[in-house]
């Protein structure tokens, strides 16, 4: 039985943590149907994403069913909220925009300016219906709708504010659909906002309050890991054995958010994987929050990743 997850990603680092998410995920179930040129749509590929018939307008749900159903074109399961247009209409323009349509996405022009409050008081209210109608959208077209899945960071105005909003919109509107939040925290010596302390704390009191299980990723651990990654690759380059601490590359000027995203992505990518795939470990999202969570608002859990290889990193 299809057991859906609709993912919400909400400002840049949202919707570039997605992109990565979503490239990770079609190669992964391309790679699980290995031998067969097309893959068929089946319920493992119903939990992230639709199967619709473009030849008819609107175009046509094809449900996952016991035979084989061909692919005809996939559509994310996902709604894009950006209040800046760039990343979403690069994302449009590149080479998953097959992946959305012009139902799935809200932007405006100015952004949130790094302020928690303009996302959370003036594009909050100001989008509320747009969102609600599109979550719907995608909500109705689920079997059995399982969780949302939010991907923002707590840094910026957007992902925190306009992401914190949404949260206690998804609460209100569907209280019994589980909400799992991956958050990215911004660092805490040199992040590119000045505001991020004050965006973040604002966020965790609404993750505290109204997420169902947070899975909190930070910068400067993402960072680490290029960075040791880095070392491990020049120090193999030299001949030399892989080191077993952490080794001292060189900082490369700003942040290498591809290859940090990468990381995230894999992550998730992972953490889903027993929903999205039949097997002995099959389980759902909400059976993680049912295990690890002992009290409600204890529900921020620490992630990790291993084995720990470079191949594993380049996603
Ligand atoms: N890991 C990662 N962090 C990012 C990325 N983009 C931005 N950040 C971090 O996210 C925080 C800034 O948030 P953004 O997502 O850029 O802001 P926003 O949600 O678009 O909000 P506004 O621009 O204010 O409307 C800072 O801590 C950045 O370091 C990304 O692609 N990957
Ligand atoms: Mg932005």
């Amino acid at each position: 039985m299809p057991r859906e997850c609709i993912t919400i990603q909400a400002g840049q680092c949202g919707n570039q943590v997605g992109c990565k998410f979503w490239e990770s995920a079609l190669r992964e179930h391309a790679a699980a149907a290995s031998g067969t040129r097309y893959p068929a749509f089946d319920d493992a590929l119903s939990s992230f994403f639709r199967n619709v018939d473009t030849r008819y307008t609107p175009p046509r749900e094809i449900k996952a069913g016991n035979c084989s159903v061909p692919i005809q074109c996939l559509k994310a399961r996902a709604v894009l909220i950006d209040m800046e247009e760039g990343v979403v209409n690069q994302l449009l323009k590149g080479p998953l925009s097959e992946l959305f349509d012009e139902k799935q996405y809200i932007t405006d022009n100015s952004g949130s300016g790094n302020n928690w409050a303009q996302g959370h008081e003036f594009y909050g209210p100001k989008y509320s219906d747009a969102i609600l109608e599109k979550v719907r959208h995608e909500a109705e077209s689920c079997h059995s709708l399982q969780s949302f899945f939010m991907l923002h960071s707590l840094g910026g105005g957007t992902g925190s504010g306009v992401g914190s909003y949404v949260l206690e919109l998804l609460n209100d509107m569907y209280p019994k659909v589980h909400r799992f939040c991956t958050s990215i925290f911004p660092n805490a010596e040199d992040d590119d906002v000045i505001t991020s302390p004050y965006n973040s704390l604002l966020s965790m009191a609404v993750l505290a309050e109204h997420a169902d299980c947070v899975l909190p990723l930070e910068n400067q651990a993402l960072l680490d890991i290029i960075q040791k990654k880095e070392s491990w690759d020049a120090k193999a380059e030299a001949g030399q054995r892989l080191p077993t601490s952490r080794g001292g590359s060189k900082v490369r000027p700003g942040k290498p958010f591809d290859e940090m995203n990468g990381i995230a992505a894999n992550l998730l990518l992972h953490l889903t994987s027993s929903m999205r795939f039949e097997g002995t470990l099959n389980v759902d999202l909400n059976e993680i929050t049912t295990n690890l969570v002992p009290f409600p608002r204890l529900h921020f859990l620490v992630s990790s990743m291993a084995p720990y290889s470079s191949s594993l990193l380049s996603g």
